[in-house]
C-alpha cells in the first residue's frame, strides 16, 4: 500500500486540511500519516477560534519516525502556520525525500485576493521560496499572483495565467498547476505547466458558481491520492477536479449543509468510482 505524509493543521470543526486529507486519501486506498502543524478549534473563517501552535512537536515526531525507517511515497503539505514552520518542514522533507517520493506543495495562504487571517506579508516570499522544494505546486490564482508579484485579477485572459505559470516554474518545481482558472464561460479548472517538457495542460469542469471553504484541500488530497498510485498527471488532476465539482454540487443539494465546508462524505463513493475508472485508463 502506498503511504502519504500529510503536513497541515487540524481544524477540529470546519472540514479542511487534515480533516479532509485523512479521510479522502485513506478512502483512495492509501495510508495517510499526519503531521499536525497546529490545533485549531475551527478554521480561520470562524470568529474567535483557538490556536495551539505545534511547531515544537514537528521535529521530535519526525525524528521518531526516522528511527522507524518509514518510507513515504508522497509528502503533501497544506496550511503551515508560520515561516518558522515552513523552515522546519523543509528540513523534514529533506529527511524523508527519497528518489521515488513525490513532494506536493499546496502553498495555502490566501483566496479571493486576500491573505487568510493570521498571515503577514512576509509569509508570501517565504512560501514562494518553499515552493522550490516541490515536484508539484498547486496555488490558486490569489496565491499565484501574490507569489509572482502580479496584480490579482478576477477577470483575466490566458496570457495572465501563462505569465504566472512561467514565473512560478522559475521557483524550481517540475509541475505548476494554478487552480480555479476559468477561461471559458460556465467552466473552471486547472491550468498547468510541465517545466521539464515545457508543455501546458488544461483540465476543465463545470463552474458551479458557489464557493465553499475547503475545496482547495479536497482537490489537493484527491490529486495526491491519485498521483501516488501512478495515475498520470493530467488524469489525476481531472479526477481531483471532477470529484471537487461533484462534491460542490452535492453540497449545494444538501438541505442540512453546514456553511463552513463541503459535504465531501456524500461523494466518497463517487471518488472510488472515479479512481477505478482512471486506474483502468492508466
Ligand atoms: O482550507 C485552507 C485552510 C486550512 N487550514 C486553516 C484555514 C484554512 C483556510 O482558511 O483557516 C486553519
Amino acid at each position: 500500500m502506498k503511504r502519504v505524509l500529510s503536513i497541515q493543521d487540524i481544524s477540529c470543526l470546519g472540514r479542511c486540511s487534515t480533516t479532509i486529507a485523512l479521510p479522502v486519501i485513506s478512502a483512495m486506498g492509501v495510508e495517510t500519516v499526519i503531521l499536525p502543524t497546529a490545533l485549531l478549534s475551527t478554521h480561520t473563517m470562524f470568529k474567535d477560534f483557538t490556536y495551539k501552535d505545534l511547531t515544537d512537536q514537528l521535529m521530535p515526531i519526525a525524528q521518531h519516525w526516522k528511527k522507524q525507517n518509514v518510507h513515504f511515497d508522497a509528502i503533501y503539505t497544506g496550511y503551515l502556520g508560520s515561516i518558522e514552520e515552513i523552515q522546519l518542514v523543509e528540513n523534514i522533507i529533506a529527511m524523508f525525500k527519497e528518489e521515488d517520493t513525490l513532494v506536493f506543495i499546496d502553498p495555502v495562504m490566501a483566496d479571493k485576493g486576500k491573505l487568510y487571517s493570521g498571515f503577514q506579508e512576509s509569509y508570501i516570499a517565504a512560501n514562494a521560496e518553499y515552493c522550490s522544494h516541490a515536484d508539484v505546486i498547486v496555488p490558486n490564482i490569489t496565491e499565484a499572483a501574490l507569489m509572482t508579484g502580479n496584480v490579482y485579477k478576477e477577470t483575466y485572459d490566458e496570457t495572465y495565467i501563462l505569465d504566472m505559470l512561467h514565473k512560478l516554474a522559475d521557483f524550481g518545481s517540475d509541475i505548476v498547476a494554478i487552480t480555479g482558472v476559468s477561461l471559458e464561460e460556465g467552466k473552471t479548472g486547472v491550468y498547468g505547466y510541465d517545466a521539464k517538457n515545457q508543455t501546458t495542460f488544461k483540465v476543465q469542469t463545470d463552474l458551479v458558481g458557489v464557493s465553499y471553504h475547503g475545496t482547495g484541500d479536497l482537490f489537493s488530497s484527491a490529486a495526491v491520492g491519485a498521483l501516488v498510485q501512478g495515475i498520470p498527471l493530467k488524469n489525476a488532476f481531472q479526477l481531483a477536479a471532477d470529484y471537487t465539482v461533484s462534491t460542490i454540487k452535492a453540497t449545494l443539494e444538501d438541505q442540512n449543509q453546514a456553511w463552513y465546508g463541503v459535504s465531501f462524505e456524500k461523494t466518497l463513493p463517487e471518488l472510488s468510482a472515479l479512481l477505478k475508472k482512471y486506474r483502468m485508463e492508466k
